[in-house]
């Protein structure tokens, strides 16, 4: 799946645990004032996995212009007769260049910040602990500058962390997100990854 909204090109590549039909890790791009991205890991894997962050990706498309913090507090309160899931939530505005992001459990979130002429300068972004629908920690939102070609990598934990320091960084968001899936997938867990380049196609 891939897509243009506003400032960003995005692709998604995606993959259930092998032998299951139902993926557990789910993925959202909506646009409103802002571009939001969301990227949901139901915990384990299999059919409530699915159910969960289905329920997850419901309740952040119904909200999508809310301020981070609630739209997570929403999720928590949707969650509960769930498993629960990992999230990590980015909004990034056109307007401002700017963008905001939110995560609770083990979805890394990568920014790679293009540099022409130089090595390509990349940052964690390390999520707080927790499982929205079970155990909710302090909520921080934080925010950063975005240029022009800055890539926003975001990947589930079936996603070795080795693809936050080899995967390349240059071409399409699609080529990058078919990359990390096809060399970084681990064979244990459901699989997702979103590659988003603001400032739209090279
Ligand atoms: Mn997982």
């Amino acid at each position: 799946m891939s897509g243009v909204h506003s400032a960003l090109e995005w692709a998604v590549e995606a993959r259930p645990y092998p032998g299951e039909v139902a993926c557990g890790d789910r993925s959202l791009v909506v646009s409103g004032r802002e571009t939001l991205l969301a990227v949901v890991d139901g915990l384990g894997h299999g059919i409530e996995a699915a159910r969960a962050a289905e329920r997850a990706i419901e309740t952040i498309a119904e909200r999508a212009d809310a301020p981070l913090d609630e739209i997570v507090q929403e999720c928590h309160r949707q969650l509960r007769s769930t498993r629960g899931v990992a999230l990590t939530l980015v909004a990034v505005s056109p307007t401002l260049g700017t963008l905001t992001w939110l995560g609770v459990g083990n979805v890394e979130a990568l920014l790679v910040r293009a540099s022409p002429g130089g090595l390509p300068a990349r940052a964690l972004i390390v999520a707080s602990g927790g499982v929205v629908g079970h155990h909710l920690p302090p909520l921080r939102t934080a925010s950063l500058d975005l240029g022009p070609d800055d890539l926003i990598v975001l990947a589930t934990d079936g996603i070795s962390e080795q693809f936050a320091v080899q995967s390349p960084c240059n071409g399409e968001p699609a080529e990058i997100a078919r990359d990390i899936l096809a060399r970084h997938a681990l064979s244990g867990d459901d699989a997702l990854v979103l590659v988003a380049r603001h400032g739209g196609p090279r």
